[in-house]
């Protein structure tokens, strides 16, 4: 019985050592437009919910904060695949500053032979799973969501980058070729994604973006960002990102282009949809138009708010 599953696992490695020799060189990139198109492979970095955690943008998070000293859990998920489905993927996620406590597999029947994962303990871990122990054509899987699972820990305060390193990651088709991953570019490497963590209080944290932290959206006080939704990135007319709302850059900017009449072109920066209340602030997202209601007196009841 020993023999037969030190076999098996041997004829594991080979396969896989197998499709690594037929990998060639790597995926060839390419412009935006490259990567939009269909037959492509989509990788991306997400980090399960919990109350210690909050995201910016709820489908693709790319900034999360976690509470200094607690524990999260990240997600390498696939969300697309070509027609032909997938026979294997070798994943190589670097992770700078942050160190993973535990690496796990999601149970997924179609990807049942995985490999040992590796780099548990240092900043970069390496995990890979195929749909069969034999050789090409292997059987193919069209399966989408979370491919595996790593633990951390936000020991140090700060920010810390996670990437999805490309071409050491790699997606196989049937016949063990390479299936091209779309890719960014990040200070001249190849990236299927990247996610920033910051070790801070989710209270301290801006969630949705728009200049002012959660705490100061959930405050009493609208003068310094309060009375506000920390989920709404439309009720803090800031049109430069100063963090502040004044009359040269903010007012005035509104003014020159109200649809109406306009000085300067239009900029969706600038505009603003109608309230959704209770205040004149609480606005919803551009509405394509900048008129007096919605945005210019809008912007004016904001006039002097500030969250620096
Ligand atoms: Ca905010
Ligand atoms: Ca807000
Ligand atoms: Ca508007």
């Amino acid at each position: 019985m020993r023999s037969y599953v030190a076999g098996r696992v041997l004829a594991a490695l080979t396969v896989v050592a197998f499709l690594v020799a037929l990998a060639g060189p790597a995926d060839q990139g390419g412009s935006r437009v490259a990567a939009q198109q269909q037959g492509q492979v989509e990788l991306s970095l997400n980090v399960v919910a919990a109350s210690n955690v909050a995201c910016r943008s709820a489908q693709k998070p790319d900034k999360c904060a976690v509470s200094p000293g607690s524990t999260f859990t990240l997600t390498v998920d696939i969300n697309a695949v070509p027609a032909s489905g997938y026979s294997a993927y070798e994943l190589d996620v670097v992770h700078t500053g942050l160190v993973s406590k535990a690496i796990r597999y999601a149970a997924i029947s179609e990807l049942g032979v995985t490999l040992p994962t590796a780099g548990v303990g240092t900043e970069a871990f390496r995990a890979g799973a195929l749909t069969a122990i034999q050789q090409p054509p292997l059987p193919t899987t069209g399966y989408l969501g979370p491919l595996v699972e790593a633990d951390f820990n936000c020991a140090a305060s700060g920010t810390f980058k996670i990437s999805i390193r490309v071409p050491d990651t790699k997606v196989k088709d049937a016949n063990g070729d390479n299936v091209p991953i779309t890719t960014g570019e990040q200070a001249g490497a190849k990236v299927a994604d990247t996610l920033l963590i910051t070790c801070v209080d989710p209270l301290d944290f801006d969630k949705d973006g728009d200049g002012c932290t959660t705490r100061r959206e959930l405050g009493p006080d609208e003068r310094l960002g309060g009375r506000r939704d920390p989920n709404n990135p439309w009720d803090f007319y800031d049109t430069n990102g100063d963090r502040r709302i004044d009359a040269p850059n903010d007012i005035l900017g509104v003014m020159l282009r109200y649809s109406a009449n306009p000085a300067l072109p239009y900029d969706p920066a600038y505009d603003r949809g109608p309230s959704a209340g209770p205040n004149a602030w609480n606005t919803t997202g551009p509405d394509g138009r900048i008129n007096a209601s919605n945005d210019i007196l809008s912007v004016m009841f904001q006039y002097q708010h500030n969250c620096r």
